[in-house]
């Protein structure tokens, strides 16, 4: 029998208790403690961050309540080859992803959480991915022997007490999240600033609705509100209860005449999402809102419109290349503190710095590493995820509907991915099935978000390829299904994009970007109000010259007309990889997914 000091109830939710007690038991903390989500928690838990060197408190008169973080060098990113969606059965994980029997890796994982938490505290988060007062709440307990988590979660989920009351009030169920850094204090060992282990799980047991995390702290391994649950575990819900859960920024766009339209956008990791959802357009007159900026849950409203909300509290953003010209809106939500930043330089001033901050480097820094860093250092300062956690109320151009639980009513649905070549800036799929074939064969090259090579194309449907919880092809079914139920004129306008494309010549970006993506929101608004001019292309409607507004734009015509071509010749080299992705999907490829491939092929052969 192992003893562990808090054995005393803690809650009158009685599957959260024995749960909780079992847990402990397993994994024997020295101490259990029920995270509150106070003020003062936080502050003590920074405070002994701070001593056991995990954190630095960076210097108050420049981020306030703030801190860095620099990881262990092997724990930077999410580990899809080390993600499992352990489904009952094996066809049901699809093809696509990790699949290990849930009774064999429940039975693996039993014995490295056995003992894991020895000389450490194991902390309960209650947490709610979404709105405390929605009609059906979306409660979820995580327990983690990481200080470094709990902060994080702090920021970007609403947890604590408020959240306990009421999961007790409705003794309502919940996801249950369970995390070990892996690395237990045993034999008077010193701790170290970054625990983790080299064995690392990230699992999702879809029918129990319960997350296995082990040997990871760093971010969607560890914080597992965000993808663990809003992403893989919710897209299994979804399916079943006929929601959406997905990738995707939301955006709230007000035009020079005063109307509003909503905008959800499905970019892979690091392709952009964050930034567009902060943007601060640079066309005269028009404004943009931030409702959220990596996950929108949508559902049917009484309406019959899609409405998306953002089940989160706070951003987890891409750090390297975030600066006054490219996002100053996140340069703003973070100068306010109350911010951790994780893998970044330090300055000699107590400040934070990365690649992109500013155009001129500080003439020394503390690498993201701890080294001594110059200019000169020919490696960069900042790991290329490293990443700060905000508070998304901070930002100043959070859209006020961010705290309505009903959500916001989508009108466009953009899909984007980074291709050097073949996809143009801008298309609008001719329906719903051809948007769901776009979004299904979207395709981006692979960044530092997830370990592994960068730069690789591979296909990502809907941007959600690490993230789906169950068979690729039935989740491309259920886009379908979710068209099948609608009314289609209430339905979002899907439109593809690509702000990466290059110039074949010199290989520099064809297409400024950031502020200027407003002109391509602008075309697309004006698609959905009937205004805007496009022309028939082999893959969709792209817009004509001259309809995209050029004012003040930094580049010329001939350089937009490449931005926006469609070259047949790509897209006759495409056709054959969409066919070998499909083939990997196999028998539960929707037919009419298959039927738009062979369009698709017919007017590249006949173009
Ligand atoms: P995750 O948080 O990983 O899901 O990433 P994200 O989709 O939110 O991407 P984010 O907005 O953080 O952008 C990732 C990187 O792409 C950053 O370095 C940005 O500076 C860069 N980026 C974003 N938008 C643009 C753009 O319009 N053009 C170019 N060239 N780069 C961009
Ligand atoms: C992503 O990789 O898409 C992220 C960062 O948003 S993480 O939370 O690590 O998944
Ligand atoms: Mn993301």
């Amino acid at each position: 029998m192992t003893t562990i000091a808090t054995t005393t109830p803690r809650t009158t939710h009685a599957d959260l208790q024995s749960w909780v007690d079992e847990v402990a038991a397993l994994t024997q903390p020295d101490e259990v403690v029920w995270c509150d989500g106070s003020q003062e928690e936080w502050d003590r838990l920074t405070t002994q961050l701070v001593e056991n060197g995990t954190f630095v408190r960076l210097d108050p008169a420049k981020k306030p309540n703030s801190f860095l973080c620099q990881s262990d060098p092997t724990d930077v990113a999410r580990v899809e080859d080390r993600t499992f969606i352990a489904s009952e059965r094996e066809e049901d994980a699809g093809p696509t992803n990790n699949w290990v029997d849930p009774a064999e890796l429940k039975a693996t994982m039993t014995e490295l959480y056995r003992g894991s938490m020895r000389g450490r505290t194991m902390y309960v988060i209650p947490f709610v991915m979404g709105h405390l007062d929605a009609t059906v709440p979306m409660f979820g307990v995580e327990v983690t022997d990481s200080a470094y988590v709990v902060t994080n979660m702090r920021i970007m989920a609403r947890i604590g007490t408020p959240v306990l009351q009421t999961m007790e009030e409705l003794q309502a169920p919940f996801v249950k999240g369970l995390h070990s850094v892996g690395d237990p204090l045993v034999d008077g060992r010193p701790d170290v600033p970054w625990p983790c282990s080299d064995t690392k799980y990230i699992a999702h047991f879809p029918e129990t609705r319960e997350i296995w995390s082990y040997g990871s702290g760093y971010g969607g391994n560890a914080l597992l509100g965000k993808k663990c649950y809003a992403l893989r575990i919710a897209s299994a819900m979804a399916r079943d209860e006929g929601w959406m859960a997905e990738h995707m920024l939301i955006l709230k766009l007000t035009s020079p005449q005063g109307t509003t339209h909503y905008v959800a956008g499905a970019f892979p990791s690091q392709c952009g999402k964050t930034n567009l959802a902060m943007i601060e357009p640079a066309l005269e007159g028009w404004s943009a809102e931030m409702v959220g900026d990596d996950i929108a849950w949508m559902r049917f409203g009484p309406d019959g419109r899609l409405y998306a909300v953002n089940p989160e509290f706070g951003l987890f953003g891409v750090a390297p290349g975030t600066g006054m010209h490219t996002n100053p809106q996140a340069v703003r939500t973070i100068e306010q503190g109350n911010s951790i930043f994780t893998n970044v330089a330090l300055t000699d001033d107590g400040d934070v710095w990365w690649e992109g901050l500013s155009e001129a480097p500080p003439s020394h820094l503390t690498d993201w590493k701890g080294n001594d860093w110059t200019p000169e250092s020919g490696v960069p300062s900042s790991h290329p995820n490293s990443r700060f956690t905000t508070p998304a109320k901070q930002t100043p151009m959070i859209a006020p509907e961010y705290d309505n639980p009903d959500g916001v009513p989508i009108d466009a649905i953009l899909f984007g991915g980074r291709r050097k070549t073949t996809v143009p800036l801008v298309y609008e799929s001719r329906d719903w099935a051809h948007g769901v074939f776009v979004g299904a064969t979207l395709s981006s090259e692979t960044t530092a978000a997830a370990t592994g090579a960068v730069g690789v194309v591979r296909r990502d449907p809907m941007a959600m390829l690490p993230f789906i919880g169950y068979h690729a092809g039935d989740y491309m079914q259920h886009w379908l299904d979710i068209g099948a139920h609608a009314d289609p004129a209430k339905l979002p306008k899907i439109f593809q994009v690509n702000w990466f494309r290059r110039d074949e010549e010199d290989g520099s970006f064809l297409w400024p970007g950031y502020g200027d993506n407003a002109r391509v929101l602008k075309w697309v608004v004006e698609r959905l109000d009937g205004t805007a001019d496009a022309v028939e292309t082999p893959v969709g409607l792209v817009p004509t010259p001259g309809a995209i507004d050029t004012t003040g734009l930094g580049i010329g015509d001939e350089q937009l007309a490449k931005a926006l071509r469609v070259d047949v010749e790509d897209w006759k080299a495409e056709v054959p990889l969409i066919e070998e992705w499909f083939a990997r999907i196999g028998d539960r490829l929707p037919a009419p997914l298959a039927d738009e491939l062979a369009t698709l092929k017919e007017h590249v052969e006949q173009a």
